[in-house]
């Protein structure tokens, strides 16, 4: 009966390792954007695009944009043109900011992640 049980256990255990890296994969990481992080674009128009690994949540992800004064703002999100894809375009004074992302992948995880960029 114990050895049964352990058994079960390290089918358990075994289970979980062959999922892992399956729940990983599934989890959106962000393959470009636009702007690049650390570039340099020109405004006052700018268009964000983010492209990730996986489908996002086109309504529950979020783009918000820290401004040259230090404040954050929400960014709206235009309606998804791509199912891997976030889009937002925003009227931004000359200076620096941070694009903090956090998109929501199927598997129902948050990603995050941060773009530097400049606008001249
Ligand atoms: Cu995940």
């Amino acid at each position: 009966m114990k050895k049964r049980l352990s058994y079960g256990m390290s089918m358990v255990a075994l289970a979980l390792l062959l999922m892992a890296p399956r729940l990983a994969l599934a989890h959106a990481v962000l393959v470009s954007s636009t702007p690049e992080a650390h570039a340099t674009v020109r405004g006052p128009e700018v268009t964000i695009h983010l492209k990730f690994n996986s489908r996002v949540d086109g309504v529950r992800s979020r783009i918000f944009l820290k401004l040259p004064n230090g404040q954050t703002q929400t960014e709206a999100l235009d309606p998804q043109d791509a199912p891997d894809a976030l889009r937002s375009h925003a009227k931004l004074q000359a200076g620096s900011y941070i694009l903090l992302w956090q998109a929501l992948s199927t598997d129902g995880h948050t990603t995050r992640g941060e773009i530097p960029f400049t606008v001249q």
